[in-house]
């Protein structure tokens, strides 16, 4: 009997959208260019039938934050450059995980802020019974990157990243291959 549940038993997919805030989509503060072509991509992939949960990130620090130190201000919590794309089809989306919320403390990872502590996204997907996911969104060779290694690492599940639903920040040319092999590395699969 146990044997014929676990054949019965399909993997359950959850699509994430990384950080598709306004501060990153030209125009904005840390605007990545060419962000919004991905929005059309992204919907489609938010309204298929092919996911049993959607999720989005959303990159929320407050003033002063540590990150500020790195990075031009963005995604100052209450601003018009901290909400997500008004693009950005929110109408299949269950949750809303902010991240960088504390002030002394980033979080790259939609998973695990820098010091290792849990956003909620594992729990909620876990309660899910979710135990593969699809990523796409904003940076790809930075948070993308992040949330797909702790998908893997942290969260222990399958773990796809859809090129063409992302884009990359690409301060030195390179960046999004090196991140891309370290993905790769991590047990990521990248759809091209
Ligand atoms: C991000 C830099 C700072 C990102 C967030 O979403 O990739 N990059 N904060
Ligand atoms: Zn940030």
């Amino acid at each position: 009997m146990c044997k014929l549940y676990t054949l019965t038993m399909e993997a359950k997919t959850a699509l994430i959208i990384v950080d598709l805030n306004n501060d990153f989509l030209p125009g904005g503060a840390l605007g990545v260019t060419g962000g919004d072509e991905i929005l059309p991509r992204v919907n489609q992939l938010a309204r298929s039938e092919d996911y049993a949960l959607v999720v989005a990130t959303q990159d929320w620090h407050q003033q002063a934050h540590v990150s500020f130190a790195t990075w031009p201000a963005h995604c100052v919590a209450g601003t018009l450059g901290a909400e997500l794309h008004a693009g950005l089809d929110l109408a299949n989306v269950h949750a809303v995980i902010r991240k960088g919320f504390d002030v002394d403390v980033d979080s790259y990872s939609g998973f695990y802020n820098e010091n290792g502590a849990s956003n909620g996204l594992a729990e909620l997907l876990q309660t899910r019974g979710i135990d593969q996911v699809d990523i796409v969104g904003i940076a790809t060779d930075y948070c993308v990157k992040a949330t797909a290694i702790d998908a893997v690492e942290g969260a222990g599940l399958k773990t796809r990243v859809l090129l063409d639903a992302c884009r990359g920040v690409e301060v030195n040319p390179g960046d999004v291959a090196n991140a891309i092999n370290e993905m790769q590395t991590a047990g990521v699969e990248i759809i091209a």
